[in-house]
């Protein structure tokens, strides 16, 4: 398992390599470009500038999240072909850059959802929250309004601005398109760019739907095991695999996480993993809560676990974290709560590592 954190670039992140570098067990860097809309190509010298300024920190970039993906492919319009010609550049030029895993999700308009950015906890924290019947009350361009008034001044992944403002007439393309017609978008998309992932030695890692259901009536497919394994299977290479999301995944009570997390990594279709912890109410609220077993509904030990269990080689990040100590930061992506999850994850598999060897030492002893 390596530790990885996600970065925003040195102009749109409050966090610095130098403090990242300083968390123990990091490897390296989750980046992106967030400035380039979804569907253009990603110029090969700012890919390389920006890696020469992660390496060096000493630290790596071997991922980034989140190569987004034109809406046209997801609607599965004529124009698409375009759109992944380019996506295709961009694979290769990553590939020149030596990045190992492209993290992508397949989201109709709506990246991620929440109802509240900071919402305040008992012990004075504040944490991304939703709530089931605010969400599905509000206008979709009245919550959008929301999210952006309440991003401390920062750029929200996922919220491209030239996106958002293409909203209405979205929702009307996306009137006939069925959970089916997603799915064999997707292995349009898939069939095309996978073979160009496997020359180059690249893992496509989708990311979950969040929340794994639909909202707005839009359709939705990375929602659980079932539609997982119909993804892996759409197009079969060791290039298709996941960004299995604890969190996302987690807000739907019906999926049992550490045995998804058990059964895509016993297939090593996981190349990269972000865990963090989810506090789900009885009315289907929830909030993101501290990495903590105890503190939320998810059991962070035995999601690990799966992952040890499993021989897990791949990349983890602890996903968003709560606002802490007066942090002032892009709401989820603070630097503290996230290196308090760090240390929580890596004690978790320190202790099972620790397990392992004096298993295997006790074997070795009865044939001596
Ligand atoms: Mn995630």
């Amino acid at each position: 398992m390596k530790m990885t954190f996600r970065w925003f670039g040195s102009q749109d992140d409050s966090v610095t390599l130098d403090q990242i570098k300083q968390i123990p067990g990091m490897d390296g860097i989750v980046g992106g470009l967030h400035d380039i809309a979804a569907g253009e190509v990603w110029p090969l010298d700012r890919i390389l500038d920006l890696k020469k300024e992660v390496n060096e920190k000493g630290l790596n970039l071997d991922i980034i999240e989140s190569v987004n993906v034109h809406e046209d492919i997801k609607l599965g319009l004529p124009t698409r072909d375009h759109y992944i010609e380019n996506y295709q550049q961009t694979i290769r030029h990553l590939a020149q850059a030596g990045i190992k895993v492209i993290c992508y999700n397949f989201m109709p308009v709506f990246d991620w959802i929440r109802s509240d950015l900071a919402k305040v906890l008992p012990d004075g924290s504040t944490v991304l929250a939703y709530e089931k019947e605010k969400v599905e009350r509000v206008d979709p361009e009245v919550l959008i309004r929301n999210v952006e008034n309440s991003a401390n001044g920062f750029s929200l992944p996922g919220w491209e601005p030239e996106r958002i403002k293409k909203i209405k007439r979205a929702f009307e393309l996306y009137k006939d398109v069925k959970e089916d017609d997603l799915f064999e978008h997707l292995q349009y998309f898939l069939k095309k760019v996978i073979p160009v992932a496997e020359e180059h030695d690249i893992k496509m890692a989708i990311h979950p739907d969040d929340p794994p259901w639909s909202i707005f009536g839009l359709p939705r497919i990375v929602t659980n095991f079932q539609n997982l394994q119909r993804i892996v299977n759409l197009v079969d290479s060791p290039s298709n695999g996941l960004t299995l999301c604890s969190g996302s995944l987690g807000a739907n009570p019906d999926n049992d996480i550490p045995a998804i997390m058990r059964y895509f990594s016993s297939i090593n279709r996981i190349p990269f993993a972000h865990i963090r912890n989810v506090k789900i109410e009885e009315n289907g609220d929830f909030t993101e809560s501290s990495h903590r077993s105890s503190d939320g509904s998810l059991d962070i030990y035995e999601i690990v676990k799966a992952l040890h269990d499993t021989n897990f080689k791949g990349y983890v990040r602890p996903d968003h974290g709560r606002m802490i100590w007066g942090e002032q930061a892009r709401p989820g992506y603070g630097l503290y709560d996230r290196a308090l999850g760090i240390m929580y994850l890596l004690g978790i598999w320190d202790s099972l590592e620790k397990v392992k060897a004096q298993k295997n030492k006790k074997r070795g002893t009865l044939y001596l």
